[in-house]
């Protein structure tokens, strides 16, 4: 089986790859959809999905992936804008933010559109994860994004083997809901 992923994030595909690993093939795919200004991952993720795949012609489904992280004690700061704050603030200085607050609770939620169908109207379906955590001072060296300073019972997502991030991890939750949709369309 063959799966497009729509993405500029290159930890988002070999995440994607680990996990699909002997079940399918994903073909890394950048074409740069809108992403709308919305509250709302999931809004996001379908407008871009549905986007994506009339752009590259409806023959191939494709798959879209948004993720972002929520901080409990800054209103769920920076959401939506996760990438944008990374690349502006800086991963370092979101931890210094949290620092400040008792509360260091946070999540991170994905949500994976895959559009098919007629491109004039694509079918899109959306899978989701998340998980719960903790913001602490930057640690490890794997993973990518805001893996240093998001902790699991203790451990960093930097400090995790792929595979042990992909058990845990928003996006390993919505991949697995996704290849289970994906193996039930197949049967
Ligand atoms: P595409 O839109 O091209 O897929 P992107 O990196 O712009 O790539 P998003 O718009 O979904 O992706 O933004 C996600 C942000 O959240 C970005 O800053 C990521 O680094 C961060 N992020 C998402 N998943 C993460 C993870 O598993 N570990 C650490 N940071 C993550």
């Amino acid at each position: 089986m063959h799966l497009q992923f729509v993405t500029g994030n290159e930890g988002k595909v070999r995440e994607a790859r680990e996990y699909f690993d002997g079940i399918a093939e994903i073909e890394q795919v950048t074409y740069d959809y809108a992403e709308i200004q919305a509250d709302s991952i999931e809004a996001i993720a379908r407008r871009g999905a549905a986007e994506a795949y009339r752009e590259r012609g409806g023959d191939e489904p494709v798959f879209v992936e948004d993720s972002g992280l929520s901080i409990d004690a800054l209103g769920g700061f920076p959401g939506p804008y996760s990438a944008y704050v990374e690349d502006t603030l800086g991963i370092e200085r979101v931890w210094s933010l949290a620092a400040d607050e008792e509360n260091r609770r946070a999540r991170f939620r994905s949500v994976i559109a895959s559009a098919s169908g007629d491109p004039a109207d694509p079918d899109v379906e959306t899978f989701t994860g998340s998980v719960a955590g903790t913001i602490v001072a930057p640690r490890g060296d794997g993973g990518f994004g805001y893996d240093p300073i998001f902790a699991y019972n203790g451990t960093t997502m930097a400090e995790m083997e792929p595979a042990e991030k992909n058990a845990i991890s928003h996006r390993g939750r919505a991949l697995a809901a996704f290849a289970e949709w994906v193996a039930e369309d197949e049967r």
